[in-house]
């Protein structure tokens, strides 16, 4: 009887979903990479990282691809400062969407400070291992406004079609709406541009899910390069909050890894389960870019709170998406 490698994938998937012990491993992609944001294009996930090493090295950006959680294929360099003339380092944070039959990635760069050049750009492909081409030759945020340096940035799509973006550094996150093609900002009704909606504790690395009608807000606490790192969340009936804090949902766990955070969320129309997508040190490391891209699952109760995540070295089983 012939097999195909989607029906393989599917009964291992099953396999393991029901006992079996094809499991992917965490970390799940090899090397130093931080601040994942995972993607669901099609049937294949991508992950798009921070290069987590030394500062002054941090020119250019790898990412990942696979299509079942556990073999992944490396695309390399697929943007670099040589690209995005006005960064000459330290780029951070993907975010990236479709649109359009368009890839967008967004980036924050030069870790910016008042009067500086950088901030948060926008670069697009016509696929989504690029390579990306900077789209404004300039930053699309370069200002501190409210507070919020201007990185992490996570480029959410409502059920209306309107595009917003959350992002910010330093404990304050602000939160603007996106043109049709995510190159400019628009004003809100109220004609201004930015919106604080920062939560109680929120440091930086926003996320947004939208699941049952119900905004679930992410973001991480405490310092990226120490144990107490972590995520929390709130649940809101609108994009634009309040956001109100309700618990942590990752963190350090002395047995498997510390300063677990700066995450994203993918889910499985194929499994009906979600998975989160985030960074750990490795037991021991004492450097703070020691930082390794891990999976494990994402579960919520019976009233839709996220459930306290159990980070793993087996990370999660085979997954069709
Ligand atoms: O990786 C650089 C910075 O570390 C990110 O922008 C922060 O979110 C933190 O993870």
């Amino acid at each position: 009887m012939f097999i195909s490698n989607k029906n393989i994938l599917a009964l291992l998937a099953v396999a393991a979903i029901s006992g079996g012990n094809a499991f992917a491993e965490n970390p799940c992609i090899d090397g130093w990479y931080a601040d994942p944001e995972g993607v669901v294009y099609g049937n294949t996930v991508f992950i798009y990282p921070t290069r987590s090493i030394p500062f002054h090295e941090q020119t250019s950006m790898d990412c990942f691809s696979s299509e079942d959680l556990v073999n992944w294929t490396k695309h390399e360099n697929i943007i670099d400062t040589t690209e995005v003339k006005w960064a000459w380092g330290a780029l951070w944070a993907p975010a990236a969407l479709e649109k359009d039959g368009k890839y967008y990635l967004f980036f924050g760069a030069n870790d910016v400070h008042e009067g500086e050049v950088g901030g948060i750009g926008v670069a697009v492909s016509d696929k989504p291992e690029g390579p990306f081409k900077d789209i404004l030759g300039k930053p699309l945020i370069n200002k501190i406004v409210n507070g919020a340096q201007p990185i992490d940035q996570y480029v959410f799509r409502d059920t209306d079609g309107a595009y917003y973006m959350y992002y910010g550094g330093w404990g304050h996150c602000n939160m603007v709406k996106m043109s049709d093609d995510l190159s400019s900002l628009v004003p809100f009704p109220d004609g201004t541009l930015y919106k604080e909606v920062t939560p109680k504790d929120y440091v930086e690395g926003p996320f947004m899910l939208l699941k049952d009608g119900k905004y679930y807000f992410m973001w991480s606490e405490g310092s990226w390069v120490d144990d107490d790192y972590r995520v929390a969340y709130a649940i809101a009936d609108s994009p634009f909050g309040p956001f109100e804090r309700i618990g942590t949902i990752l963190r350090s766990d002395a047995s498997i890894g510390t300063g677990a955070g700066h995450h994203s969320v993918i889910y499985s129309p194929k499994t009906d389960r979600y998975y989160i997508v985030y960074h750990r040190h490795p037991l021991g490391s004492t450097d703070g870019n020691a930082r390794v891209t891990c999976i494990d699952e994402l579960k919520f109760d019976s009233d839709g709170k996220i459930i306290p995540v159990k980070m793993t070295f087996e990370g999660v089983a085979p997954t069709p998406f």
